[in-house]
C-alpha cells in the first residue's frame, strides 16, 4: 500500500513500526502532527537554553582571572551559540521559522532550561557550570544522540563532543580552586552549594509528573526518563566531588548497596515550578537582555536580506 492511499491510522501504524525498528525519521517523511509539534517544542526549547545559557558565563569573560581562562571561556560561550544554531536549524526542518521560535522565547510561550535563571556570583560559578551544568547536559544529550528524529540526533553528536570539553574545562578550573588556598576552596564549595540542586532540576519533574514523557518515550524522542538521567548524573558526580574534597549539600545523599546507586534528597519542586514559570532570580533579566541584543542585531539581518535580494536581482538579469 503506498503512503498516499493510507488513512491516518494506517500511516501512524507504519510510522510507529519504523520507530520500533530504530529507523530515523527524516524531514520529508510522513509523521503525526503531534510528533512534529512535540519535537518543535523540545528542540526549540533546547536551542533557547543554549543561547540563554551564554549569558551567565558571558558575564565573566571580561573578568576571567588569566588570559588562558579568558580564551577558553570565550571558546566555550561561542560553542553554546553554535549549539543553538544547529538546534534552530534542526527545528526549522519541521516547518517552523527562526522568527517564530525567537518570538515564542521572548513572549514566554516557550521555556528554556531553568538553570540559567540563577546568577553567576563568583569566578568559581563558571567552573561549577562547566562541571555540573554541562555535565548534566551531556548525560541527557548522549541519550539524545539516539533520538528518533534524524536532524536532532545528528546535531547531538557534535554537541556532545563539545560539551565534553566544556565539562572538563569546568572541572579542571574547580580543581585549581579546590586544591588552592582556604579561601579558594571555600569559593569552590560555595559554588557547589548553590549549583547542585538547580543542576538536578535540569532533568525536569519526576517521571510520574512529567507531562510529555510517556509519549516522547514511545516515539523514542526521549530514550531515557527524567529520573533515570538524574540518577546517572548523581552517581557520576559524587566521586568527582569527593576527589575535589568538596561536600555535596544533601544530608540524605547515601550509597544504596541494594540499588547500586546513590539515594538522594528531594528537590524543592516549588522552586522548580516558580523558576520555569518565569519567576526565578534572573528570568526577567535574561529575556530583556535577549530582546535588547536581538534588536541591536536587526541591522545584520537587514543587511543579509538586502544582499540576498541584490544577488537574486543580478542572477535574474544575467539569465534574462
Ligand atoms: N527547565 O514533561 P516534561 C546546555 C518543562 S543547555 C525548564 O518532563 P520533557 C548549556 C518542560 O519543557 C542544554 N523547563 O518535559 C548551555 C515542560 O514544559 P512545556 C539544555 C523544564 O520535554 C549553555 C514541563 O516542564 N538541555 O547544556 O518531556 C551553557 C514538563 O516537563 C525543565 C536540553 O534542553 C527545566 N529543567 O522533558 C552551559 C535537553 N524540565 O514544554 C550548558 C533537551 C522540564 O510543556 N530537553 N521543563 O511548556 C529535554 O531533554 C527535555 O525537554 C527535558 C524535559 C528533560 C528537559
Amino acid at each position: 500500500m503506498t503512503e498516499f492511499k493510507m488513512n491516518e491510522a494506517e500511516l501512524e501504524k507504519v510510522f510507529q513500526k519504523r520507530i520500533d525498528d530504530e529507523q530515523k525519521i527524516e524531514p520529508k517523511d510522513w509523521m503525526p502532527e503531534k510528533y512534529r509539534k512535540n519535537l518543535i517544542r523540545q528542540i526549540s526549547q533546547h536551542a533557547h537554553s543554549e543561547v540563554i545559557g551564554m549569558q551567565p558565563e558571558g558575564n565573566w569573560i571580561t573578568r576571567a582571572p588569566t588570559l588562558r581562562r579568558k580564551m577558553v571561556l570565550l571558546a566555550k560561550v561561542q560553542d553554546e551559540g553554535g549549539h543553538g544554531l544547529y538546534l534552530y536549524s534542526s527545528a526549522e526542518t519541521l516547518g517552523i521559522s527562526r522568527e517564530e521560535m525567537v518570538e515564542a522565547l521572548q513572549t514566554g510561550a516557550a521555556k528554556y532550561a531553568s538553570i540559567f535563571n540563577y546568577p553567576t556570583l563568583t569566578w568559581a560559578d563558571v567552573g561549577a557550570i562547566g562541571w555540573l551544568v554541562d555535565g548534566a547536559a551531556i548525560v541527557n544529550q548522549i541519550s539524545l544522540q539516539r533520538t528518533s528524529y534524524g536532524p536532532y540526533a545528528r546535531a547531538m553528536v557534535r554537541v556532545c563532543k563539545e560539551e565534553s570539553f566544556h565539562q572538563r574545562q569546568g572541572y579542571e578550573s574547580l580543581m585549581v580552586l579546590a586544591f588552592g588556598n582556604a579561601e579558594q576552596k571555600q569559593m569552590a564549595q560555595d559554588a557547589l552549594d548553590r549549583w547542585w540542586w538547580p543542576s538536578l532540576m535540569m532533568f525536569g519533574p519526576h517521571d510520574a509528573d512529567s507531562a510529555h514523557s510517556s509519549q516522547s518515550m514511545k516515539w523514542k524522542i526521549k530514550r531515557k526518563s527524567n529520573d533515570e538521567l538524574r540518577q546517572s548524573f548523581v552517581d557520576q558526580s559524587v566521586p568527582q566531588a569527593e576527589y575535589l574534597g568538596l561536600k555535596i549539600p544533601d544530608s540524605n545523599l547515601k550509597w544504596n548497596e541494594e540499588r547500586g546507586h546513590y539515594d538522594f534528597g528531594e528537590i524543592d519542586w516549588d522552586e522548580f515550578l516558580r523558576v520555569i514559570n518565569g519567576d526565578g532570580m534572573c528570568n526577567r533579566d535574561r529575556i530583556s537582555h535577549h530582546v535588547k541584543v536581538h534588536n541591536e542585531g536587526q541591522w545584520v539581518r537587514d543587511a543579509m536580506r538586502a544582499y540576498e535580494e541584490k544577488k537574486r536581482a543580478r542572477e535574474l538579469k544575467k539569465s534574462a
